[in-house]
């Protein structure tokens, strides 16, 4: 049986916002900081580059508990192991996911409606990520924010843990988790940001102080 990941302040790494220092650079900070999973997300990076990344963050989250999943990318995900896979709606279909991935590994898959959160198998998939709370430049081409009151919806209407995203900042924490989500999932908030160590422990702080 799978156990799922501490949720509670998941970055997504962007390449583009990393730029300064580095997705690797910004994953140390962040989880130095107090982030709890680390997503690799390069819609730019062929397979081959991917896997390079991701087993550098992989040498430099050992140890320190943080999970590492990897987007898109089964293949980089197995050859990584990495501790997850997250797809979305339009990527490989969630049975074949699983069927690649194993038994072991975690799956995370996007949500963006009440209806595609209730109909998640909670017996392929480990958590969603719910949203878009609000609009964001960090995915030009995201859903329809549906703000608090539609990420409650999406939450409460999936058998599986979830994670927020979508504009979320360090403010946000206390609504993201009064609807019911298990975390806050970011970008920008951390990436691209002057001290990213520091912008995660202040996400952190927020989180500690609601207990999660
Ligand atoms: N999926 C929905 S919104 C989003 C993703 C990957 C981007 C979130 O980025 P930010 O900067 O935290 O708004
Ligand atoms: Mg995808």
């Amino acid at each position: 049986m799978r156990t799922c990941a501490d949720l509670s302040l998941y970055l997504v790494l962007d390449p583009g916002l990393c730029a300064g220092v580095g997705m690797v650079e910004t994953a140390r900070a962040a989880v130095a900081g107090g982030a709890t999973v680390v997503q690799l997300r390069d819609k730019t990076a062929d397979t081959a580059r991917m896997i390079e990344t991701g087993r550098a963050l992989k040498a430099v989250l050992a140890g320190t508990g943080a999970a590492l999943i990897v987007n898109d990318d089964v293949e980089a995900a197995i050859q990584i192991g990495a501790e997850g896979l997250h797809i979305g709606q339009g990527d490989m279909a969630v049975a074949e996911a699983r069927a690649r991935i194993g038994a072991t590994m975690l799956l995370g898959l996007t949500v963006e409606t009440p209806a595609l959160a209730a109909a998640v198998d909670p017996a392929l998939v480990d958590y969603i990520g719910a949203g878009p709370v609000f609009a964001t430049p960090s995915k030009l081409d995201h859903k329809t924010p549906v703000g608090f009151d539609g990420l409650a919806a999406q939450v409460g209407a999936s058998p599986v843990p979830a994670v927020a995203i979508g504009g979320l900042k360090a403010d946000h924490v206390a609504r993201v988790l009064k609807a019911g989500a298990q975390g806050i999932a970011v970008i920008s908030a951390i990436c691209g940001q002057p001290d990213p160590e520091a912008a995660a422990r202040s996400l952190r702080e927020r989180c500690d102080l609601l207990g999660v």
